[in-house]
């Protein structure tokens, strides 16, 4: 009865997956030319940018990363900007994280036990923490009380206004005069100068 079913049911999956007959080349006999002729290195999800040299790569991700040291936090992100050139065409920032699985990664293999400056700042209105680029992050990312935050974080009104990255992963508000290491980020998102520097 179920193989009946299953047949029932089947019937018609031919039209519902654009099955078509392959022959003995592995090649669909009907295709049209226009899907045949897609070229073979066009594939969902590549990048579409380039990077500068000294970005890598890291798991899945479409982002390439940096690690450097000893800037303030102001100096880490115009450094990281200043790593684009007229040969790439991404763009380059302190890293911005749109998920969680990008944090996780770049806590677990970049941080290096050590802690880094990250792409986010109150410096420009005191309380409202903004990423560097343009990349639609949801507004409650970091949220003002919630995870990312560490323990009782951000706790330094207008004296801690960017965002350090700690050991476990979670960020604290900070002096951004200090001289940490950073994390640069190269991807298809602008910094967008409006979201960091104070009016
Ligand atoms: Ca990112
Ligand atoms: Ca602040
Ligand atoms: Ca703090």
């Amino acid at each position: 009865m179920r193989w009946l079913l299953l047949l029932g049911l089947c019937a018609g999956c031919d039209k519902l997956f654009d099955l078509r007959h392959v022959d003995s080349m592995g090649e669909a006999a009907d295709a049209p030319a226009d899907v045949a002729d897609v070229p073979a290195d066009i594939a969902i999800d590549m990048p579409t940018f380039t990077c500068p040299a000294g970005y890598g790569s890291l798991s899945n991700l479409s982002s390439k990363y940096r690690r450097s040291t000893g800037f303030d936090w102001l100096g880490a992100e115009l450094d990281c900007e200043d790593d684009r050139d007229n040969t790439t065409t991404g763009s380059t920032h302190l890293v911005v994280f749109a998920d969680d699985a990008e944090r996780v990664l770049v806590t677990t293999v970049l941080l290096a036990n050590d802690t880094a400056w990250i792409g986010v700042t109150d410096r420009r209105l005191e309380g409202i923490w903004k990423w560097v680029s343009d990349e639609p992050v949801p507004a409650t990312y970091p949220g003002p009380n919630g995870a990312p935050w560490g323990a009782n974080e951000p706790n330094g009104s207008v004296n801690e206004n960017c965002v350090q990255m700690v050991m476990s992963g979670t960020f604290n508000d900070y002096a951004c005069a200090a001289v940490l290491p950073y994390i640069c980020e190269c991807d298809s998102h602008v910094p967008v100068m409006d979201n960091y520097q104070p009016p």
